[in-house]
């Protein structure tokens, strides 16, 4: 197969080292490789100037675009508006979100098929008009199949989706975006971000045993928390990261995405150049080999870390335990000798119902075969599973090349479930038997994301995140205390029995092979396309503009709710049964924070409508308000927003009438969704102000005339009690993103330009 877009890569590569020369001038000391890329990509071309990190917000030029099927119905309704007739860089489509795992996969992609067929056409016939490749369901998930086709060592790509950061794992700057971004970069404008700090992280020893890739970054969201690496890029660097695969080092990438990093990277090595070949791509290798200096970090940043990042971790592999984390959160690591006692103290259910492998993060080949090598120990020493299992393999690629080397029939012989090449349980689409019943249980996971009720929509779910031989160990024990290190299971003949650790092929050693990628190639014209939307659509509705900012300060604001604790995007906009209205902004306007806990009643769901006193849910309550033409807010907690890049969970309250939306802190991608969107997105001057907020309060932005960029603004708060305060609330709005609120959004303020 002929590599995708190899010109566009060597013209990447060609004006590399000017690029770098002239970053090295303006920076005037060693570079690290998050720095080569970035400074690589600046829309001016040669650098100018040095950005100040963690300050100065740059233009960039990304190299392509990639989008899932959730995501590109919003992005790609919003591109159909800008008036372009095709993609200015080469971007994709991944239908892989919207395939529900029940019985398996050639029964479920054919329900699938069946049940999403109008939004499919859609994203065919739109990515066929536009130029866009079209990866069809079945086909993989997204992130693998960028990383196994597209993703290159030193470039820059954005995606609509938050592990789009996966890619790092072949040395992109890979990041993940609203769709409202992508359009910017689709329509061949320059796309926006302020200039990371960098995270170092600093790998040393090796792994072994049962400790893998997937460890470090537990480890490391452990260290850092969910919010930990907002606005940062990590870098990982060291000899223990020339240790590990490819798409180990994409697997740590990719939960990136769960310390709130901007995203995270590794420079180009041996194990890169490996995978390339593997996957059919040695022109990559010649043409990065040939700048290869400026495809990782200078030797002296390496050297002396400490002098070049702005935080600083070391990790040795040699030590590492593996991990277990979770529940309910990515970041709560415990390594396994300790699990027992964890879980003991805590109460979380011992008992493992489920082990699932799969989801974007870990369903390599590498990683099929390393859980199986666990799986075939069991089967051999009559071992029988207490646990349900379940794969999704990441692409029709791993799927096909792990079958025809006996790996899925190991897994088969256990009785494992093979679901579609798609995302699945991960993102809420499991038919789960009995999820409904609400019991209080556990299962173990490879995937990266364990928010509450985000597998099977039951909060009682426990859901724990490991790697995917741990899960392995983990189902066939039955045991969430069991430590696969020291202890052993009782076979069928009643004997005690150790599991060894797990061996697997980084990459298969007689080739990937596959009959049928599943990939469609846009028309060289798609003039000609029509993409028909029927107006009685309750999947599909084309968007209306957001009205434009009347120039007046927003006074007699309603709170339509004050939300507590972790209201991550999964809270604001479910996943799960709610994916199917991702292409009708009315109808999944009808989740608008559904999950967010009230704090003022500790329920769900739950908000007292001002204008009647009365309790209701939260989108009819704020259907409410737009009806009768009052405005509102939202109050968060920290993180608020964190997870996924879904703008939904921007629109739909853009659309139902809500103007500010004012928190602790934002996660870095939901920020960016609101100012795009035309939203306010203000955070507390002084975090304790939250606590002023009332449930009856007014409010009144008082000098929002006066808009500007570094400039707090004043929020007058009125209580019940005829009391009122005023308290300042901050903003990251630079000139540019106050033009979006002026305009209503981003994307008005573009066919203003196009008019
Ligand atoms: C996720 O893992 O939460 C998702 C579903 O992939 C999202 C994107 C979406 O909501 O469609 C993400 O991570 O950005
Ligand atoms: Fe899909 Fe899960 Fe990866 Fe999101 S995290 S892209 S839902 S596999």
């Amino acid at each position: 197969m002929k590599v995708f877009d190899l010109d566009m890569i060597q013209r990447v590569y060609e004006r590399y080292p000017a690029r770098i020369a002239a970053a090295r001038k303006v920076v005037g000391r060693p570079l690290t490789l998050s720095e080569k890329i970035l400074y690589a990509h600046l829309w001016e071309g040669e650098a100018t100037t040095a950005s100040e990190r963690g300050k100065s917000y740059v233009d960039f030029a990304p190299d392509r675009v990639a989008m899932q099927d959730a995501t590109a119905q919003m992005a790609l309704l919003q591109f159909m508006q800008a008036g372009k007739k095709r993609v200015a860089v080469p971007s994709t489509v991944h239908a892989d979100h919207l395939i529900q795992a029940k019985v398996g996969a050639s029964k479920d992609l054919q329900d699938s098929l069946n049940q999403n067929n109008e939004v499919f056409n859609f994203l065919s016939s739109i990515s066929n008009k536009y130029g866009i490749g079209f990866w069809k369901p079945g086909a993989g998930i997204i992130h693998q199949v960028v990383l196994e086709n597209y993703a290159f060592p030193g470039g820059m790509m954005i995606g609509t989706d938050s592990h789009t950061v996966n890619a790092g794992g072949l040395g992109m700057v890979a990041i993940g975006v609203g769709g409202a971004d992508a359009v910017d970069v689709m329509a061949g404008m320059a796309w926006e971000l302020k200039f990371p700090k960098l995270i170092g992280v600093k790998l040393t020893g090796k792994l072994s045993g049962w400790t893998s890739a997937k460890d470090v970054i537990l480890k490391v969201a452990d260290i850092l928390t969910v919010k930990g690496g907002t606005g940062a890029i990590v870098e990982y660097f060291g000899d223990g990261a020339l240790s590990l695969s490819c798409t180990g080092k994409g697997t740590i990438c990719n939960m990136g995405a769960e310390i709130g990093a901007t995203t995270s990277t590794f420079g180009y090595d041996e194990s890169m150049r490996r995978y390339l070949i593997a996957t059919g791509r040695q022109e990559v290798v010649t043409a990065a080999d040939a700048i290869a200096e400026h495809l990782t970090g200078d030797k002296e940043v390496y050297a002396e870390p400490e002098k070049y990042f702005d935080q600083l971790i070391e990790i040795n592999l040699s030590e590492l335990e593996p991990h277990i984390n979770g529940p309910f959160t990515p970041d709560r690591g415990t390594p396994v000798s300790k699990m027992r006692a964890e879980a003991t103290a805590n109460g979380w259910p011992m008992q493992v119902e489920w082990g699932l492998i799969g989801s974007c993060t870990n369903s390599s080949y590498e990683d099929l075969a390393r859980a199986a090598s666990i799986v075939k120990q069991a089967v051999a020493q009559g071992i029988t599973p207490k646990a349900e299992f379940g794969i999704n393999p990441g692409s029709e690629q791993v799927r096909y090349t792990a079958d025809r080397d006996g790996i899925l029939a190991d897994f088969e012989k256990m009785g494992t479930k093979v679901f579609t090449n798609a995302c699945g349980p991960c993102i809420g689409q499991w038919a789960r038997e009995g999820a409904e019943k609400q019991e209080k249980n556990t299962i173990v996971h490879s995937f990266n994301r364990n928010f509450s009720k985000r597998a099977d929509g039951n909060p009682n779910t426990h859901a724990f995140v490991t790697s995917p031989e741990m899960v392995a160990a983990l189902a066939i024990a039955g045991d969430l205390g069991f430590n696969p290190l020291t202890d052993t299971l009782t076979n069928d003949k009643g004997e005690q029995v150790k599991l060894e650790a797990p061996v697997g092929d980084e990459l298969p050693t007689r080739g990937f092979a596959v009959e049928d990628n599943g990939y469609q190639a846009p028309a060289a014209d798609g003039s000609h396309v029509e993409i028909a939307v029927a107006p009685d659509s309750q999947r599909l509705q084309l968007l209306e503009n957001f009205p434009t900012w009347d120039g007046q300060n927003i006074i007699g604001a309603r709170l339509l709710i004050k939300a507590k604790g972790k209201c991550t995007t999964d809270h604001i906009s479910m996943a799960g049964p709610w994916l199917r209205y991702r292409g009708h902004l009315d109808n999944i306007s009808n989740n608008m924070l559904i999950g967010a806990e009230n704090a003022f009643n500790g329920e769900a769901n739950k908000v007292k409508n001002q204008l009647t006193g009365e309790y209701g849910e939260v989108p009819a309550v704020q259907r409410a308000y737009k009806a009768a033409g009052v405005p509102s807010i939202v109050v968060g907690d920290h993180n608020y927003g964190e997870g996924s890049s879904r703008e939904h969970a921007a629109m739909e309250p853009r659309h139902l009438g809500v103007r500010a939306v004012l928190v602790k802190s934002f996660a870095r991608i939901h920020e960016t969704n609101l100012k795009k969107q035309g939203m306010l997105g203000l955070t507390f001057a002084n975090e304790a102000d939250y606590d002023k907020i009332q449930e009856d309060d007014t409010f009144d932005f008082i000098d929002l005339q006066a808009f500007a960029p570094d400039t707090q603004l004043t929020l007058q708060i009125n209580h019940s009690n005829g009391q009122s305060e005023q308290i300042k609330v901050n903003h990251t709005y630079n000139a540019s993103q106050i033009d979006w609120f002026r305009a209503g959004s981003a994307l008005n303020l573009i066919k203003m330009m196009e008019a």
